[in-house]
């Protein structure tokens, strides 16, 4: 087929009608008197129901309004998982309040620049990361005097406990409107290029998303209230957020909150639980698949597999599925900023449709979805490789202060532009092939280049340096740097590699440097990441 203007493709499943005019706390508790006394939240020997839950999230909601937080204030949460992070999150959402989500195991100084973008006004962690709203490299508002911090276990120094907030009555939640367009959400992402950026999704956004998923007649992602969802992955990242935590509160599935990521526990607590639904990223699909200890657990419980935020060696899927042949298998594929869902297996659906291995879904209901050819921007038909574009009223706001970089991936017609290469074949299902934008993925974790090489270029040894993904087969890609010295400088791989962990969390850490004498660039002064792949790729 000759390019057109504009080829869209759609879900299989018929539109619905989605309540995106509600707050985000409303849809997802909507149905609540259906599950009230179900279990809701998992953690320890501890579970809550959904009548507790939403009792909680109700009084962090009356806590954090008790303190001063105001709608249009951003919060921080600090946390791995656990229920006050769900209480947190919703309990903002209750007052109109902002959640800026952010990885523990960051270093001070990427928490502070979160944290200084975001304005956030309130930090809720656990005692062991307090120090480092402390650390002297950063300017963090002092505690206590300045900066409210809340601890979920005991509080450090100048620290509030959560009870101070979940202690508080439910009735003095105040009233106030909220407007479908308000931001409820802010993680943070590099998107197509440069440095993390917060990005916008309002109530409706999610609301929109979630229905994508969860809601309708044939749901794309069939959640039923006897279902347990394990919830390992870390709910600072979208994926697990929204997929797991806000999807199983609307479809009032329980969710099995895991703190860390350990084969052994998480095999035994899917047997003692008989977990249902396992969304995971690739690696935890080698783990899966690969791992002796599986054998000796009873997994028979699990319906769904869905793996997402990382490419999936087609093998890898085979592997897994032959071991847990009752499971339905398939993937999810988003991005941060598209809300992040653009394409779900429909072998989940409540009347499942058939799937092949290695495809990503097909994209979901309400939505569009193009396939553009990068030059000509023109649109591509089935079976031809282009970069993907969504557009619904589930992706992004926008970018948090920062108007160019979000008309340069929303373009005039609403498509957001992802960067990533792709084609949809004849039944609609989505392969991705290549990424055109900067980002490296690291078992599913962003690793910005362009953060990367900012430390690179602040060290006084380094002239210039770029930094690109290389293949990896058990984290999917890792960073390598090119570096070119200052001259009549000595510098070696293990000071480079040194020099730049200890100022980024474990996932950006370089995997190899490798010196050469310039650095490829366009005529433009764009870096030609393309030809340093190609260069590692062939060793
Ligand atoms: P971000 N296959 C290949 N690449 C993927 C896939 C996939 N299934 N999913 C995500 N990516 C890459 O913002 C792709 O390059 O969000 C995409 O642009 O951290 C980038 O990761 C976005 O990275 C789900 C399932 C959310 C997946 C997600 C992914 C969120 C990752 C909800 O249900």
């Amino acid at each position: 087929d000759p390019p057109t203007d504009n080829f869209i493709f759609r879900s299989k499943l018929p539109d619905i009608s989605i309540s995106n005019h509600l707050p985000l706390h409303t849809y997802c508790f909507e149905k609540i008197a259906e599950f009230s006394d179900a279990p809701s939240l998992i953690s320890g020997s501890t579970a809550y129901t959904f009548a507790e839950t939403h009792l909680l999230c109700q009084k962090s909601a009356a806590g954090l309004s008790n303190l001063g937080i105001k709608k249009g204030d951003v919060i921080m949460v600090l946390l791995q998982n656990s229920p006050e992070f769900a209480f947190s999150f919703m309990g903002a959402s209750m007052i109109g309040a902002i959640t800026t989500t952010a990885n523990p195991f960051c270093t001070p100084s990427e928490i502070y620049k979160q944290f200084s973008a975001s304005h956030t006004k309130l930090v809720i962690t656990q005692s062991q990361f307090v120090d480092k709203l402390r650390d002297d490299g950063e300017k963090f508002p002092k505690i206590g005097e300045e900066l409210t911090v809340i601890t979920v276990d005991d509080p450090p120094e100048n620290c509030l406990h959560f009870s101070v907030i979940s202690g508080a009555d439910e009735k003095d939640v105040p009233s106030i409107d909220i407007d479908p367009d308000d931001p409820v959400a802010l993680p943070f992402s590099s998107g197509t290029t440069g440095f993390p950026k917060g990005v916008i999704l309002s109530h409706k956004s999610l609301i929109s998303s979630i229905a994508q998923q969860v809601d309708g007649e044939n749901p794309n992602l069939y959640l039923k209230s006897d279902d347990i969802v394990l919830c390992v992955l870390p709910l600072f990242h979208v994926y697990s957020l929204n997929s797991v935590l806000l999807c199983s509160l609307r479809a009032g599935a329980g969710v099995l909150l895991m703190q860390k990521f350990e084969i052994g526990s998480l095999l035994e607590l899917i047997q003692r639980h008989r977990v249902s639904v396992t969304p995971v990223v690739p690696p935890l699909v080698l783990a899966l698949a690969k791992n002796p200890m599986v054998a000796s657990f009873d997994l028979s419980s699990i319906r769904i597999v869905l793996s997402g935020a990382a490419p999936l060696g087609k093998e890898l899927e085979d592997a897994l599925r032959s071991r847990l042949p009752q499971a339905a298998f398939g993937q999810g594929y988003g991005m941060t900023e598209a809300g992040p869902v653009l394409s779900m297996c429909l072998g989940f659906a409540k009347q499942p449709f058939p799937t092949k291995s290695g495809s990503c879904g097909t994209v979901v209901r309400n939505a569009e979805l193009k396939v553009i050819d990068p030059e000509t921007g023109l649109s591509l038909t089935y079976n031809q490789p282009g970069e993907i574009c969504i557009r619904g009223p589930q992706i992004m706001k926008g970018y948090l202060n920062d108007a160019e970089a979000t008309a340069s991936t929303i373009d005039v017609d609403g498509w957001l532009h992802t960067g990533d290469i792709g084609y949809v074949d004849d039944d609609n299902e989505i392969f991705i092939v290549d990424r055109v934008k900067e980002l490296i993925k690291f078992k599913g974790f962003q690793v910005p280049p362009a953060e990367l090489e900012a430390l690179l270029i602040s060290h006084p040894f380094i002239a210039d340096a770029a930094v690109v993904p290389q293949k990896d087969e058990v984290n999917g890609e890792v960073p390598v740097a090119f570096v070119v010295r200052s001259k009549g400088f000595e510098i070696t791989e293990e000071s480079v590699k040194e020099f730049i962990a200890k100022q980024v969390v474990f996932y950006k850490r370089l995997h190899k440097v490798c010196f050469v004498h310039a650095i490829p660039k366009s005529a433009s002064g764009k870096i030609l990441r393309k030809d340093l792949r190609a260069k590692l790729a062939s060793g």
